[in-house]
């Protein structure tokens, strides 16, 4: 209260001024006279950064002196999005910054969107990631991140005739929120060979020698907590050449390629983030990456550890170590390794401490997403660690042998190593077996990895080695930045913001439900909301859309198992409909806009095949003037972590479609309801939770179950199946030439038509047509459309990211918040 009145709030204004105009001038050394919205950027964004630096460091020294156990979450993707933004929230003079650079000439929204996105990741996984350092810095969990600090991102996507091309993401341009630790560095060993002998006591000793080494330096970010001083570190590691050198004589004697050859191999490993999302192609390069990273974040845990002199025992006591998903699955052999080799543990005093420092999370059941390295691979690039995998797997069956003698197929199953032409390493089991915990991410992926892909180990463990928890995501940027004037009317309603530290609070808005201002205000932000993607959308695609039109967004990332070539089937036959309705029908329905936005994979051909086709339609479309506002079709270039800030609020209906039982979770279903809009869904992931949460009357479900989805399966293989009308109008149509040369589109078709349709979508299309006719239906009664909103807002409370990494931390990882120096 004090901060509101006016002489403190200017003095603290004109200190920070101060501060952005010190930045611009001598560390920028650009002039007040010549400064624009860049320099205004990093000036604010570097004046933000010395606040966090400074708690960044206290936290750091608390945590360091209290020695808590501490999380370290691995990740090889961090999907961060912009900083600056959330450094003002958390630091907590946004307002007065605002004013400042108002002062200065600018707005503060164009002064945020300078800043690049840290896009290192693909989609849900590593936005999850991105999300959880929020929470834990938030609730005060002592956490680190560790990641690959990617000198190319996620690619920027371009439409170039409707076809995606993929430019590369040199982000680090000027990336303020980064410290590099020139003074923090591991050298990484690979390849080489593994020399055993007896030593004196006739100990058996592995000498893991020879081999190429590259160093891995440190790089670190700041994590602030929201309203709190706490702030974590996320460190990123880049590689280097070991030497720092280059080959000086092959220089001179003119090899001028050859001399720097060592350099730029090392510097390959965190060049570039893989783009690929629930797909592994078995790469050489990306199980460098993997071990890299690894090896450099254990030997950073250990370091640290050993700092505190306690015995190896306290070691799980000290540290918990998730994997997110199994790329970091290297972390289990290496600690093993350190462990024996280094440190001189016998095998089951190591393997026993092993596995109570792991937890291993599952984000997908996909059978193309599941890692799998060939063993030979693994011979030539890890051969130590070959020889651990296999002792961790002799020591795993000779256990399963025990107890299941009269299973024999058991062991060929459950087996790390697959016995395949050549033998492969998977992955998914050895961080298993080396986890004390398995989790899924929402309740019906939990379930499924229970009697598919781990049954066996169930068997072996017990159901207790299984837990959910569903995902989650942070409200301060899904809805305080996302959604500011929301964000504001919900504080307005909940009497102030501590409902972005406890969503549940927001239980409380159901009694304004039938409030009439609070009505009209939650009607004009989704409007106003609206106003600004239709302003986005005719800057960048020069496409004018109506603003009252309902709204119908699928954004995410392409694949064939979301189904976006569900949803333009679905709009090429309300294309079709309209074409064949009256004026007087015409004039029932709901004007729309089908918004698709997101990445292929850039060797995924069928997913770019799916982004032609909307781009396609779009074409023919939007350019009816037959059909005018009654439908337009858009794909936006480019979806990233900034635009879906944009894009999010704008929704009155979203799509989250995968055939059931693919998507393990999904976030962005979640992220759409809290800002007020309703969905569209299969029985799958988080939608069923959802659902649940808010009540079925106010989400739009439709399809199959998954428990029926391989019976369907095996009746489009071996029975007889025939395409129902409305998709046969559609492949008509396609087929006729309606949206350009069929050829380009007839692996969609033939998907479908021919071969198996793997992902059901003839199966569903009906139910998912008719779906929509009751959404058309739904939207004219705005009212009751209004209170499905609000009401749904009033219920997302469970899927903060906050609540879930509450969840990780009692039942996974056994952590205590450690509370700011100042507050203890
Ligand atoms: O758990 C985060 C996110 C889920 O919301 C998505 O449903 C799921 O598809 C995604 N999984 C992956 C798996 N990739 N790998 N490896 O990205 O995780």
């Amino acid at each position: 209260q004090a901060f509101t009145a006016t002489p403190f709030r200017l003095l603290v204004l004109t200190i920070l001024q101060n501060e952005v105009v010190r930045h611009i001038e001598t560390t920028l050394a650009r002039s007040l006279f010549n400064c624009d919205e860049s320099a205004a950027y990093a000036g604010t964004a570097l004046a933000f950064r010395d606040r966090l630096v400074i708690d960044w460091n206290k936290t750091q020294q608390n945590q360091t002196f209290a020695d808590p156990k501490r999380v370290y979450y691995l990740s090889l993707e961090f999907l961060m999005g912009r900083a600056l933004d959330n450094a003002m929230l958390n630091v907590g003079l946004k307002d007065v910054a605002k004013e400042g650079v108002q002062d200065l000439g600018f707005r503060m929204e164009d002064v945020i969107s300078q800043e690049r996105d840290a896009a290192l990741g693909n989609g849900g996984l590593g936005r999850l990631a991105a999300c959880f350092l929020d929470s834990l810095a938030s609730l005060n969990y002592p956490a680190w991140g560790y990641g690959l600090r990617y000198r190319y991102g996620i690619f920027k996507q371009e439409i170039v005739d409707g076809y995606q091309v993929e430019i590369p993401d040199y982000w680090l341009d000027f990336n303020p929120w980064e410290f590099p630790r020139h003074d923090i560095t591991v050298d990484i060993q690979f390849y080489g060979n593994v020399r055993k002998y007896q030593d004196e006591n006739g100990k058996q000793v592995s000498v893991w020698e020879e081999g190429e080494i590259v160093q891995a330096v440190a790089y670190d970010c700041p994590i602030p907590g929201y309203q709190t001083a706490t702030t974590n570190n996320l460190r990123l590691w880049s590689s280097k050449a070991a030497s720092g050198e280059f080959d000086f004589q092959k220089f001179n004697s003119g090899e001028y390629e050859s001399s720097v050859g060592d350099q730029q191999r090392a510097e390959t490993i965190s060049a570039v983030l893989y783009p690929n999302d629930n797909l592994e192609r078995g790469k050489e390069l990306r199980l460098k990456q993997q071990y890299f990273w690894c090896a450099a974040s254990l030997y950073d845990i250990v370091r640290r550890f050993k700092k505190s002199k306690k015995a190896w025992r306290e070691f799980p006591n000290q540290v918990a170590i998730q994997l997110n998903d199994t790329h970091p699955t290297l972390a289990i052999p290496e600690l093993q390794r350190i462990l024996i080799d280094q440190e001189g543990l016998e095998w089951d005093e190591a393997w026993s401490i092993v596995q109570k420092t792991f937890g291993y999370t599952n984000h997908t059941v996909l059978p193309e997403a599941l890692e799998k390295w060939s063993v030979p691979l693994f011979q030539h690039l890890l051969p130590r660690h070959l020889q651990i995998i296999y002792d961790i797997n002799m020591h795993f069956l000779q256990y399963v042998e025990r107890n299941f003698p009269k299973d024999r197929d058991m062991l060929g199953r459950v087996s790390i190593i697959e016995e395949s032409q050549p033998k492969m390493v998977r992955m998914a089991y050895l961080a298993l077996i080396g986890s004390h915990k398995v989790n899924g991410v929402a309740e019906l992926h939990s379930d499924l990895i229970k009697t598919t892909i781990f049954k066996d180990f169930v068997k072996i463990y017990g159901p207790d080695k299984f837990a959910n928890v569903t995902n989650g995501i942070t409200p301060r940027r899904w809805l305080h930045q996302a959604n500011p004037r929301l964000s504001e009317l919900v504080a307005s309603k909940l009497g102030g913001y501590d409902y972005l530290k406890d969503l549940t609070l927001l239980h409380k808005l159901e009694k304004y439900v039938d409030d009439k201002d609070f009505r009209k205000e939650f009607q004009e932000i989704k409007y106003a909301n609206k106003l600004r993607l239709a302003k986005y959308i005719k800057e960048s695609t020069g496409v004018s859309v109506n603003p009252s039109a309902l709204f119908d967004i699928q954004v995410k990332r392409i694949h064939e198992y979301k189904r976006q070539q569900l949803n333009i089937f679905g709009v090429i036959q309300r294309y079709l409909a309209i074409k064949a309705m009256s004026p007087e029908e015409r004039k029932k329905l709901a004007p729309r806009v089908s918004i698709f936005g997101g990445k292929a994979a850039p060797g995924y051909w069928m997913a770019k095949t799916i982004i032609s086709l909307v781009c396609a339609v779009g074409e023919v479309v939007n350019n009816d003037k037959d059909v005018g506002d009654l439908l337009k079709v858009i794909f936006l270039e480019d979806y990233n972590v900034s635009k879906a800030e944009i894009i999010v609020p704008a929704s009155d209906i979203s799509e989250h479609i995968s055939t059931a039982g693919t998507e393990a979770s999904g976030t962005s279903n979640m992220k759409f309801v809290l800002n007020g809009g309703l969905i569209i869904g299969t029985c799958d992931g988080a939608n069923i939770e959802i659902t649940r949460e808010i009540g079925d009357e106010n989400i739009f479900l439709f399809g199959n179950l998954s428990e029926d989805v391989e019976d369907l399966r095996h009746a489009h293989v071996y029975g007889n199946y025939e395409v129902n009308g409305d998709l046969q109008g559609v492949f008509n149509a396609i087929q006729q030439g309606k949206f350009g040369d069929a050829n380009r589109f007839s692996a969609l078709v033939s998907s479908v038509v021919e071969h198996g349709d793997y992902y059901l979508v003839s199966d569903d299309f009906d139910s998912y047509i008719k779906t929509h006719a009751v959404i058309d239906e739904a939207y004219r009664d705005q009212e009751t459309w209004l209170t499905k909103c609000i009401t749904s807002v009033a219920r997302m409370g469970f899927f903060s990211s906050d609540r879930c990494i509450d969840e990780y931390a009692e039942t996974i990882w056994n952590v205590e918040p450690l509370k700011p120096k100042e507050t203890n």
